[in-house]
């Protein structure tokens, strides 16, 4: 079916379901109001995370934003950490103190979220200019949204980077949307991929919804940055299928056309991965039925771990606290 083997599709598609299945349960149980954080839900966007995530090793740098639950999984973060981390438990990635916009695992090189948009740039850009540095053969790959492709940060970083020749993967996620402010209301040209040309970074714009196109685009982008090639841009496009914070239903945005939303429905990046997989006879229905038992069985033991843990000790409440 493609140049991609069998083993790396039943991967992504497994990633791909994993993010699915855990956004949709914090969804359903966001209602018991024991998650005392806001939530940025990326159903309809996984494929990104997953494409991209693929080619890195576990020790290459993901940063991301306040969208990161998906960037935080496709990277191997420990889910029970991160679950813990949305009902604020001691626990949790950043000790029940960060929520759900302050995930880390540094152990698998998924380095943190900001929940300042574009914050996490100028981070991620200074994380390659030490791997350059030191030549320890990391790539780092930052994770931003339209919003924050507006951001003077990003510019005064996409030129370091490409001055210094860094590792760095730059990846916007464009779902049109800032809040409830759609792109054409916000960008004089909406062509996001054009402005690393400016630098001469090469860029390229992704069918954010086409998990094979992420993935070989992606490819290209790290494998160069690791040859010392210096940095990369892609611009995926993909739409976020929830309200911008909270659980929500996209059918009642206000700002948002009916007819834009059902014809991204129709673009949904699973189904459409797992036809293609069905199609070609690399996936089944009982492989399908395996799939997404384990990750259940998986989801159920990190909620149950969450909801089982302490909070933090309120005697510490002033502890990791800088500035
Ligand atoms: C510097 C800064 N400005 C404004 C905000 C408020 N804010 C939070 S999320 C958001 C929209 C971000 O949109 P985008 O970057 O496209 O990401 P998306 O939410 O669409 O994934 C805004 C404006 C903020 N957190 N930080
Ligand atoms: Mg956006």
């Amino acid at each position: 079916m493609n140049a991609i083997s069998k083993d790396v599709s039943i991967e992504l598609y497994n990633i791909m379901m994993r993010i699915r299945l855990v956004e949709l349960k914090i969804e359903e149980l966001y209602a018991q109001d024991e998650m005392r954080t806001p939530i940025h839900l990326c159903v309809g966007q996984e494929a990104i995370a997953a494409g991209v995530c693929a080619n890195l090793n576990k020790a290459d740098y993901v940063f991301s934003n306040h969208r990161g639950h998906g960037h935080y999984i496709a990277k191997g973060g420990d889910l029970r950490a991160m679950v813990a981390e949305l009902y604020c438990k001691e626990t949790g990635c950043s000790r029940g103190r960060g929520g759900s916009m302050h995930l880390i695992d540094t152990s698998v090189g998924f380095m943190g979220c900001s929940s300042i948009v574009g914050g996490s740039i100028p981070i991620a850009t200074g994380a390659a200019l030490n791997s350059l540095l030191c030549k320890d053969g990391r790539v780092s790959v930052v994770f931003f949204g339209d919003a924050a492709s507006e951001e003077g940060v990003l510019f005064e970083s996409m030129n370091f980077a490409a001055l210094k020749n860094l590792p760095i993967v730059y990846i916007c996620e464009n779902n049109f949307y800032s809040v409830c402010s759609h792109q054409t209301a916000r960008q004089a040209n909406c062509d996001i991929s054009m402005r690393p040309k400016a630098f001469d970074i090469s860029s390229c714009k992704v069918d954010g919804s086409e998990v094979m196109e992420v993935y070989a685009e992606s490819k290209k982008a790290i494998d160069k940055a690791r040859s010392g090639k210096g940095p990369s841009f892609l611009e995926c496009r993909a739409y976020r299928w929830r309200g911008h914070v909270g659980p929500g239903d996209p059918q009642k945005d206000s700002y948002r056309e009916q007819k834009e939303w059902v014809e991204w429905m129709k673009k949904d990046p699973l189904k459409k991965f797992e036809d293609s997989l069905t199609k070609s006879d690399i996936l089944d229905d009982a492989c399908i039925k395996n799939i997404r038992c384990k990750i259940d069985e998986d989801i159920s033991e990190a909620f149950e771990f969450a909801k089982n843990s302490p909070l933090p000790d309120r005697r510490e409440l002033e502890k990791y606290l800088y500035g």
